[in-house]
């Protein structure tokens, strides 16, 4: 396979979801080579990383959208956000070389009091495989986890998750409490209870659905600043 063909194969595996030749998913790639292998293949024959990165971004593109508009669901998200892992897992001693820079930092949690963290994951996989470095600070987090984190990573963006009504009321605490000590830091928060007026209303700066809503939030505050 040619160095270009290979390149876009990654990409197109990320959109579908293809882990590896032994995955069942998708049927209609059974016993097909998935981003693992291919790869692999690709660094072997020295394809640049940050054009195998950029397929993987287009490809997550296709799915992310495809989900807003509830033509994908979760699992096939999943799916995608693990292909991607698997190409990250090859890409991870460039980014550490420095070969790849990430686009910047982002912190995230589940808010205190709340345990779910499926959602939280899922944006974590794709912001990550978005090109992003993610600081996952877990669930049940207090807003002084935050604001530690913060501290020892200026610069980051913090997003915030929360599942139950009753902790939104924690979220909001925490993003009064971040702005007021650290008013350029941008904070963007999702979550099934959410609502961008909830969000406007609580005083953050971003709010997201999804998480592809979330990567195109991380990658506009870029272009902003
Ligand atoms: Co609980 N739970 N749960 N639960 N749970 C819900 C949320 C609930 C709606 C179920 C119901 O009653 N119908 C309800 C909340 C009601 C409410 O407050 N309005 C509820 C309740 C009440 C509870 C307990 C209180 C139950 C009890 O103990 N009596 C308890 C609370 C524990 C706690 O947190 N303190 C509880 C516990 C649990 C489990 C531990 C059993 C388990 C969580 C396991 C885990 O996460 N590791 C669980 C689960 C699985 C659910 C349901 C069934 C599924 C949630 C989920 O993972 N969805 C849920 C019912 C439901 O949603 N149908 C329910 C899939 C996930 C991919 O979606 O998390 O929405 P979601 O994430 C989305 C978006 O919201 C967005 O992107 C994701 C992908 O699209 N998103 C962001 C999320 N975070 C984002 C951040 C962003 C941007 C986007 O930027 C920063």
């Amino acid at each position: 396979m040619e160095t270009q063909e290979l390149i876009e194969k990654i990409g197109l595996c990320v959109a579908r979801g293809k882990v590896n030749i032994a995955s069942p998913f998708p049927k209609d790639m059974l016993g097909q080579e998935g981003t693992d292998e291919l790869t692999r293949r690709a660094l072997e024959i020295e394809c640049p990383p940050d054009k195998i990165l950029l397929a993987c971004n287009d490809g997550m593109q296709v799915i992310g959208s495809k989900f807003g508009r509830g033509e994908a669901f979760v699992p096939e998200l999943l799916m995608s956000a693990k292909a991607m892992n698997a190409v990250m897992a090859h890409l991870k001693p460039f980014f550490k070389a420095g070969t790849v820079k990430t686009k910047g930092k982002f912190l995230l949690g589940t808010v205190m009091g709340d345990l779910h963290d499926i959602g939280k994951n899922l944006v974590s996989m794709v912001v990550e495989g978005n090109g992003w470095e993610v600081i996952d600070l877990g669930v049940d987090c207090k807003t002084q986890k935050f604001i530690d984190k913060i501290k020892e990573n200026p610069g980051c963006i913090v997003g915030l998750s929360a599942l139950l009504t009753t902790t939104m009321a924690n979220m909001a605490k925490t993003v009064e409490e971040i702005k007021a000590q650290f008013p350029e830091t941008k904070v963007i928060v999702g979550g099934a209870p959410l609502s961008i007026g909830a969000a406007i209303k609580m005083g953050a700066d971003g709010y997201s659905p999804n998480p592809q809503g979330a990567v195109e939030y991380l990658n506009n505050c870029l272009i902003a600043s």
